[in-house]
Order: structure tokens, then C-alpha cells, then sequence
């Protein structure tokens, strides 16, 4: 039995995101707003079936997948790549590959409590985001 990661969840801290940003080359009026942002993220997992949100005043983010299942992903309003994406489970972490121009990138996700970790990669960064979950 896989994690559950379904649920609403909102941002708590936003470690290094600013550096991320930046080993995605977005420009600095973009980052500025970034860092600030309080993101809200609304996951629906039906079995290996995902359904992502990722929500802020400034611009929305969706990404659906399934688990085991390499897919195009148009990075549409963050750096608007494509990239070849692959997410697994490692035990109860659910981990993405992002294969593309940028090296290393990708992220992993797990819940401890009521808490989402949210681990960003690019390059030799790390953003390491927490949510709380929304009663
Ligand atoms: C969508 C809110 C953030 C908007 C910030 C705007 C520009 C920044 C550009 C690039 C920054 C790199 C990543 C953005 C961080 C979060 C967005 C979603 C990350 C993601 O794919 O989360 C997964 C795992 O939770 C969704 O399935």
C-alpha cells in the first residue's frame, strides 16, 4: 500500500526556493514574486493515479501522472521546458526523475503527520518546501 499523499495542503516554508529558480533561469522580476508565494497544493491519488495542483495567486501549475508511466512534461508558466518525467514509489516516497536540458532535476514527495515534504532539484540545488494539511 502506497502513501497517501491526496488532499489539500498549504505552504508553510519555502527553503531555497529562490536558488532553484535560478538554476532554471527565471528571470529576476519573476523570482521576486516566487519566493513570496504561498502555495497551496491539491493532490488526488486514485491507486497509482495522480492528479496535482500546485496553486498561488500569481499562477497555477497541473501535472497528472501515473506512477511507473514516463510521460512529456510541458513545464507550462514555471520554466516552460519539456522534459521526459518518470515518478516512482521509493517506500512511502513518491520519487520524480526529470530527464532534459537541465541536469539532476526532478523532486521527491512524502507526508510525515500532517505535514507534505516537497524536495526540488536543479542542477546542484535543493528547495526543500513544507505544507501543512487542510483539516
Ligand atoms: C505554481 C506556483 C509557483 C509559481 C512560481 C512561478 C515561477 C517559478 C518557475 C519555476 C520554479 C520551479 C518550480 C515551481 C515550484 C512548484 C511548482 C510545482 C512543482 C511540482 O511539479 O510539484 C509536483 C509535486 O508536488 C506536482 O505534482
Amino acid at each position: 500500500m502506497p502513501a497517501d499523499h491526496s488532499g489539500t495542503w498549504e505552504m508553510v516554508s519555502n527553503d531555497k526556493f529562490d536558488d532553484v529558480m535560478k538554476a532554471m533561469d527565471i528571470d529576476f522580476a519573476t523570482r521576486k514574486i516566487g519566493v513570496h508565494l504561498k502555495q497551496t497544493k491539491v493532490i488526488v491519488q486514485n491507486g497509482d493515479r495522480f492528479e496535482t495542483k500546485t496553486l498561488s495567486t500569481f499562477r497555477n501549475y497541473e501535472v497528472n501522472f501515473t506512477i511507473g508511466e514516463e510521460f512529456e512534461e510541458h513545464t507550462k508558466g514555471l520554466d516552460n521546458r519539456v522534459v521526459k518525467t518518470l515518478v516512482t514509489w521509493d517506500g512511502d516516497k513518491m520519487v520524480c526523475v526529470q530527464k532534459g536540458e537541465k541536469q539532476n532535476r526532478g523532486w521527491n514527495q512524502w507526508v510525515e503527520g500532517d505535514q507534505l515534504h516537497l524536495e526540488i532539484f536543479c542542477e546542484n540545488k535543493v528547495c526543500h518546501q513544507v505544507f501543512k494539511k487542510k483539516i
